[in-house]
């Protein structure tokens, strides 16, 4: 089914928001019965009474790295959060409903309040909510039991499998995957309770678009439940300004879709592309219930939503922002962090914006997942354009039950990030194995289909297929995108075999498909601090010499007009699973894992900087 509502949880003077982040309860799972806890309804009761071994957990967090224990780090199968709450009085008014969002649990989650069942959800990275109100206890003491099960199989997305081994001490369960980021798992993203009216907004749709250098357009539909007795009959929209000015205003009585044309526009423009990047406004709807021809009425319900104002097209050479072609001076991301795993941090968010900037970066993929939605709002402030992409990756076993679930995760990424300017392509899957003979029906299904959600966006995605022709993702895609690994997994030490090397690789896709060109990944890893001379995989030194060899590359590559852009992988090191080719994790990063440095860093900043003022 389409995902309905959702919107992001803002207060108004008819909205609150509660949040339940803080510190939970934890309880590990059996790992030989990772179904225990559902045969014995642990959600029935205080999990303290099932008499099982209970830490704090914090929330928003993986639960992975917080305890010194191996076996919960390791752990395979499902934990089980719990907490208490109040929720007040006043939400029980008639006329009024409360719900309860995640933003993100990792992969599967079931939810209980007060013992029954809430809201289930899976894949991970996106958010879910359910009206919770029936189950409250309002002015009352109230308890939220989740279930979370981190285990892949062949239908998830991504794809794994758990094994079966044997240890000193038994049997024992291993997750395995061919991905190489760890599979962080726990309630990820924040936690949060809202109020809205009875009658309130679901849903709204924005498309936006320049007409002229002056004047802008902004396609709205709206989704609004109308509930008797309180029918509002008319919609009010004033687009705010940033400095909170009213600069157009609308009375809608079809309640369901219109225009908003913005004269003396200030287009929503990637960061150094223009002196006021990522300029946003506040569109305001309000549902009022008018009597007669009156447009002043009582007013059930508010909702403000940022709206960047943009124009985005491509062709067969480039991609468009208002009309000029964009290069994009990017990266490859993770949402990593030490100790926090996969949870969201604010500290952490605010501080690569930061070091984004200072690099001169104007794009990145959100390799190799959906981020959080404060990361997508940030890069719609900052202007910073974003490859959405969707959890697929190493996606191998075509079956019908996982191309329904890689639909239902695009669909609900496209659902979630559609109103975001900073958006600018859907990224389908990054490196699938797809010169098996399965994966040419599996991609057309999969890109006709998103093709036919995909909101203005165009399709793309990452192959690391040898030949361009063996790929079968890339012939369904507008933008061809690539992973290569010149002087590092292949010819490793040899930065003289580079610039030649990626010239070819990256016109042969050209040549093949005769569609715009981006370089997903390209990189090395260096553990910083570590220098040798002359330079020797794993230094410093080595991914400096490895990093501008492949600028060369990508300056001869520039002048053919069809090459859009280059993402250094990675952003960051980050963790990985344990392995004899990590140290310690993925050190691939311009920057450590601590967000500082490494020499790359410097050098990527002089050619970022260089391109953005085409010095
Ligand atoms: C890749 C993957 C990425 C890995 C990277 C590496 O091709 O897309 O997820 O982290 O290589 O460093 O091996």
């Amino acid at each position: 089914a389409a995902t309905v509502g959702l919107l992001y949880p803002r207060e108004s003077m008819t909205r609150e928001v509660r949040s339940l982040d803080g510190v939970w309860m934890l309880v590990k799972g059996n790992a030989s019965d990772p179904l225990q806890g559902i045969k014995e309804k642990w959600y029935a009761q205080a999990l303290r009474k099932t008499g099982h071994e209970m830490v704090h957990m914090p929330v928003p967090a993986s639960y992975n790295d917080i305890t010194v224990s191996k076996e919960l780090r390791d752990h395979v199968g499902t934990v089980w959060y719990e907490r208490d709450f109040f929720v007040p009085h006043r939400w029980s008014k008639e006329h009024q409903r409360t719900w309860l969002r995640f933003g993100s649990v990792h992969y599967l989650a079931m939810v209980w309040i007060n013992g029954q069942p809430a809201v289930k959800h899976c894949i991970g990275h996106l958010p879910f909510e359910a009206e919770v109100g029936h189950l409250l206890k309002f002015g009352n003491k109230n308890r939220i039991t989740v279930m979370v099960d981190n285990r892949l199989d062949n239908s998830t997305i991504p794809q794994g499998e758990v094994l079966e081994e044997e240890s000193d001490t038994g049997v024992v369960h291993l997750q395995s995957y061919t991905f190489d980021f760890f599979n962080y798992a726990g309630i990820h993203r924040s936690v949060q309770l809202y109020t809205t009216p009875q009658t309130y907004i679901r849903d709204i749709e924005l498309n936006t678009q320049l007409i002229n250098k002056q004047v802008g357009r902004i396609d709205y539909r709206l989704d609004a439940d109308l509930v008797e007795p309180h029918m509002a009959n008319l919609v009010l929209l004033k687009l705010h300004n940033h400095l909170g000015k009213v600069v157009v205003h609308q009375i809608n009585r079809n309640m369901r879709n219109g225009t908003l044309v913005v004269p003396n526009v200030k287009p929503w423009w990637p960061y150094l592309m223009h002196p006021e990047p990522g300029y946003m406004y506040t569109l305001e709807v309000q549902l009022i219930a008018a009597s007669g021809n009156e447009t002043d009425g009582e007013i059930l319900d508010v909702y403000s939503l940022p709206v960047g104002i943009r124009s985005l097209s491509w062709d067969n050479n480039s991609l468009y922002i208002n009309g000029m072609p964009a290069y994009l001076r990017g990266f490859g991301k993770h949402e990593d962090s030490d100790l926090r795993g996969k949870g969201l941090d604010n500290a952490l968010l605010v501080r690569d914006f930061n070091l984004l900037k200072w690099v001169g970066a104007n794009a990145y993929r959100t390799s190799h997942y959906p981020y959080s939605e404060e990361s997508m709002q940030f890069a719609d402030e900052h202007g910073i354009m974003i490859v959405d992409e969707c959890p697929s990756v190493d996606t191998d076993h075509f079956e019908p039950l996982l191309l329904e679930q890689h639909m239902t995760a695009l669909e609900q990424l496209i659902h979630r990030d559609r109103n975001h300017a900073s958006v600018i392509a859907w990224s389908i899957a990054n490196e699938p194995r797809s010169w098996n003979k399965y994966g040419a029906p599996y991609f057309k299904s999969l890109a006709n289909y998103t093709k036919s959600i995909a909101h203005g966006r165009p399709l793309t995605g990452a192959s690391n297929a040898f030949y361009p022709s063996k790929c079968m993702m890339s012939q369904f895609l507008d933008i061809i995108g690539i992973n290569r690994y010149n002087a590092w997994y292949h010819s490793a030490g040899r930065t003289d075999m580079i610039v030649n090397k990626v010239f070819e690789e990256v016109d042969s896709w050209r040549q093949e498909y005769k569609k715009p060109v981006i370089l997903f990944e390209y990189g090395g890893d260096a553990l910083a601090g570590f220098h040798m001379l002359p330079s020797s995989v794993w230094s410093e030194d080595y991914q400096v010499e490895l990093l501008s060899k492949h600028f060369q590359a990508f300056d001869k590559l520039r002048k053919l007009n069809w090459f859009i852009g280059e993402f250094v992988w990675n952003f960051a090191d980050f963790q990985t699973e344990q392995s004899t080719t990590r140290a310690g994790g993925n050190k691939k990063g311009m920057f450590t894992r601590n967000r500082q440095p490494k020499s790359t860093a410097y050098l990527l900043r002089q050619r970022y900087y260089a391109l953005a003022f085409k010095l």
